[in-house]
């Protein structure tokens, strides 16, 4: 291909940034789950993979303590034990890595229908037609976060930014716990301010080839002339080079799943102001009769009623309850919520930050079956 068919790339599009997409990843997964269910391991240098006895095998993962001697996923235990003699190891427990990964893309998939699950511990999020700006996508984001500790006990680092490329990259720079936002006018900086190895595909051969270049830097490939950066690093080089200069090189195509929507959630907020009981009511109320509401729009029946409490300190619990069969009925939710809030004994409301009502188990109504209160009514 020639440079001039390449320039016709150059298009309009590439100029527009008009999603905001959000990609999340678990810190040191598989490591986490195990300090998580035996906490002897937190804050040592920590291998997952291999087998312990007889030091075979090649690390899945390892705890950020045992990255700082060089360690790192794929590395044969050999030569990870070299590095770091001791480091403690534990095969892996892989079963409930694969409970936690599906509770965990279960949790993400309550904040955009529009979701791409991209490994174990990872996926994207569209949340374009959730949030109404970065600022939203922020705190979308601190939320979510919340969550998947509240839910698995775990820390993951997100990236915010109008690409899914770019959402990635965001989230390896401020890793582990890590939350960083980029907005279509700020690409260019910050990509110029980042090593070339941060751009996913970009390994050690491809490092070598830039570096005999004189580029170690994205900034240092931005600043040469396109020309020459494709004839010494071909279309490909090109791409990087786009890419790095803030134009758009996804293409608008598949790359999302549309998901059913699973649970449909309100949460209500009590800002820097002490909450009694009667004010709760009226929001938890008002939360129900906008869940029920959307359910009935969206043509949904539930089973499982869910009521979150976050206090002051932060501290979030949940609660459940699933009926005996899919209900529509706004009484039922409300009486399900008020036995759910007894079970929580709270004896302060005004440590109460947050509340929040969420229905699951969704399953579209059949209009030709009726609920288990229809009936009961029809044949009274
Ligand atoms: N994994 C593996 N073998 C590899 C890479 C990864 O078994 N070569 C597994 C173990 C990881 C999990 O996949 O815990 C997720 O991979 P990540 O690349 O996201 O790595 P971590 O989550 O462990 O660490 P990070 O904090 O860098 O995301
Ligand atoms: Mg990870």
């Amino acid at each position: 291909m020639t440079l001039a068919n390449q320039m016709t790339y150059f298009s309009e599009k590439e100029q527009t940034f008009d999603k905001i997409i959000l990609y999340m990843d678990l810190d040191a997964f598989f490591a986490n789950v195990e300090i998580r269910e035996n906490p002897k391991l937190a804050g040592i240098p920590l291998i997952v993979g291999g087998n312990p006895q007889t030091k075979r095998g090649v690390v899945s993962t390892c705890s950020y303590e045992a990255r700082v001697y060089g360690i790192h996923s794929g590395m044969p235990i050999s030569q990870a034990v070299k590095l770091c003699p001791h480091v403690t190891m534990v095969r892996g427990t892989y079963k409930l890595y694969s409970k936690v990964s599906e509770n965990i893309m279960q949790v993400l998939s309550n904040y955009s229908p529009v979701m791409k699950i991209a490994g174990n511990d990872e996926a994207y999020l569209d949340v374009t037609n959730v949030v109404s700006d970065y600022e939203e996508a922020r705190k979308l984001a601190i939320e979510l976060k919340d969550d998947i500790f509240a839910s698995e006990h775990l820390t993951c680092s997100i990236g915010i930014a109008p690409t899914k490329i770019l959402a990635k990259i965001a989230s390896e720079v401020d890793k582990p716990n890590g939350l960083t936002v980029v907005r279509p006018l700020e690409i260019s900086d910050f990509m110029h301010s980042l090593k070339i190895t941060a751009i996913p595909g970009i390994g050690k051969k491809s490092y070598i080839v830039f570096k005999n270049h004189s580029v170690e830097t994205c900034g240092d490939l931005a600043k040469l002339p396109y020309q020459l950066v494709f004839q010494k690093f071909g279309k490909y080089g090109l791409k990087t080079w786009k890419l790095v200069n803030g134009y758009n090189i996804e293409k608008t195509d598949e790359k999302f799943t549309s998901h059913e929507r699973k649970s449909i959630s309100e949460e209500r907020t009590f800002f820097n102001r002490y909450s009694s009981w009667p004010d709760i009511w009226v929001h938890i109320d008002s939360a129900i009769k906008t869940i029920v509401s959307k359910a009935k729009e969206k043509k949904m029946h539930f089973r499982t009623i869910t009521l979150k409490i976050r206090f002051k300190d932060f501290e979030t619990a949940t609660r459940a309850h699933s009926l005996l069969c899919h209900e529509t009925s706004e009484k039922q939710v409300r009486e399900v919520v008020k036995s759910l809030l007894e079970e929580y004994n709270i004896k302060d409301p005004t440590h109460i930050r947050l509340v929040g009502v969420k229905i699951s188990n969704l399953k579209k109504i059949d209009v030709n079956q009726r609920t288990l209160a229809q009936f009961f009514n029809k044949s009274d």
